[in-house]
């Protein structure tokens, strides 16, 4: 998910685009503000943390591009692409190391296990949101497509 900083700031094309050259597929993609309650859900494993109140608030205060992103071992190689959870740690190359600066606004979230992408890619889509396709190019992005 692109956060409201990201949005605002006009990163969605540039940052979209990484996973793509990447070889991953954008199978689901919507713009939309996140009101109080569902950004609660989302991040209720942060319920008891001193900076859930500023997070709900940065994630709700603008418009989100929440996507469903697929691709063999996306879950770890997303989570590489975008980086350390406080940009100053972010690796140069990454997309929190090149585009932010402070944690409470590093710009975009990566779902951290196959059960937290399931529980948030149903908080966010329908199934019917979500195109299942392949492409072309398949063959020589993997080795066995
Ligand atoms: P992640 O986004 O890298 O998975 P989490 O630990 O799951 O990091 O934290 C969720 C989000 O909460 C972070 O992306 C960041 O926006 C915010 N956050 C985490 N730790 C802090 C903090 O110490 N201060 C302010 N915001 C924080
Ligand atoms: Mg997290």
């Amino acid at each position: 998910m692109l956060k409201p900083d990201a949005v605002l700031r006009r990163l969605i094309g540039k940052t979209v685009s990484r996973f793509e050259e990447r070889g991953l597929k954008v199978t689901a993609a919507k713009i939309m503000i996140i009101n109080k309650n569902l950004a609660e859900k989302h991040y209720s494993e942060h319920s008891q943390k001193p900076f859930f109140r500023d997070l709900v608030d940065y994630i709700t205060s603008g418009p989100v591009l929440a996507m469903v992103i697929e691709g063999e071992e996306c879950i770890t190689l997303i989570r590489k692409m975008v980086g350390a959870t406080n940009p100053k740690d972010a690796e140069l190359g990454t997309i929190r190391g090149d585009y932010a600066i402070d944690t409470g606004r590093n710009i975009i979230h990566a779902s951290d296990s196959t059960e937290s992408a399931t529980r948030e890619i149903n908080l966010f889509f329908n199934d019917s949101e979500i195109y299942k396709f392949t492409i072309p190019d398949e063959e020589f992005i993997y080795e066995e497509p």
